[in-house]
């Protein structure tokens, strides 16, 4: 697996790397309103909360001014802009770490770019208007995301004739236009997207076929961590998920993901050292 060139940083995907979540978000996904959550909006612990990621063993940071949790209501381009770029200015000057933009909006990535972002991952497959031509722009590594429907609508009735073949046939297409647009095949990331427009089998098919994605010889990253499925399959409510986002990180890593996107960073990055080390084992 290649190293990605992420800005002035590099990352070597023959081990599997740790995405930390860093929402920028009144709502986000996991503590949604609660006072911490608040506090997340104040740049000082922004950085307090980055820093500590990144001494646990993130190689990259995601910050993201929208949330895609189900049923989310749209913020507006400027609103995000606002939420994001003072976020990355922040971190770019203070933290040795990959910043991955979390957006699908073409303004937000070109401004991110400027400051020193490393990465861009949009759960929109650069659907948006003008989004592939300013991420082909930037020359930073993009991970494409499948959703069916949008965050509003995705969880109503998500509906396949074979989950697996469908994302990979869309995320193939997405990722050819990319090359089109002039992105190398390496700096392109794809993301089957559990939790968007997926009931729990679809999410549990697609996690079973994760070295059928790692066969397109694309980096592959997913991103499961405390979401609903482990609530369906292990009745746990969100701050008990941990085990379950664990498992499917391991069951992925074991299977060749470049990239795990987490809330728990430190214990991701033991488990990935122990898959690391096993792999590592000749006879
Ligand atoms: C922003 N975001 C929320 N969940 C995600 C996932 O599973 N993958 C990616 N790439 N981004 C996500």
């Amino acid at each position: 697996m290649p190293v990605i060139k992420c800005a002035s940083r590099s990352l070597d995907l023959s081990t599997t790397q740790v995405m930390g979540i860093l929402n920028v978000t009144p709502d986000s996904f996991s503590d949604g309103g609660s006072l911490y959550e608040k506090q997340q909006l104040s740049l000082d612990a922004l950085l307090y909360k980055a820093t500590a990621m990144v001494e646990q063993g993130a190689t990259i940071v995601d910050v993201g001014g929208e949330s895609t949790r189900p049923n989310a209501q749209p913020v507006s381009e400027q609103q995000e802009m606002d939420r994001v770029l003072p976020a990355v200015e922040l971190l770019a000057k203070n933290l040795d770490v990959v910043i991955s933009i979390d957006t699908s909006n073409a303004a937000l990535m070109t401004e991110s770019a400027k400051l020193g972002a490393g990465m861009l991952n949009d759960v929109r497959a650069l659907e948006r208007e003008g989004a592939l031509v300013a991420a082909a722009a930037t020359g930073l590594p993009v991970c494409l995301m499948h959703m069916q429907g949008t965050p509003q609508t995705m969880q109503q009735a998500p509906a396949y004739q074979s989950v697996t073949a469908e994302v990979m046939r869309y995320l193939s297409c997405r990722a050819q236009l990319c090359e089109q647009a002039g992105m190398m095949a390496g700096q392109i990331i794809l993301d089957p997207g559990f939790g968007f427009g997926k009931t729990l089998e679809q999410n549990l098919q697609l996690l079973q076929h994760t070295s059928a994605f790692v066969a397109t010889g694309y980096p592959l990253m997913i991103g499961t961590s405390r979401k609903s499925m482990f609530g369906q399959l292990l009745a746990r409510e969100v701050a008990d998920r941990l085990a379950g986002s664990l498992a499917t990180g391991a069951y992925a890593g074991m299977q060749g993901a470049a990239i795990v996107r987490v809330h728990d960073v430190k214990e991701t990055v033991d488990v990935v050292k122990v898959i690391e080390a096993v792999k590592g084992q000749g006879e």
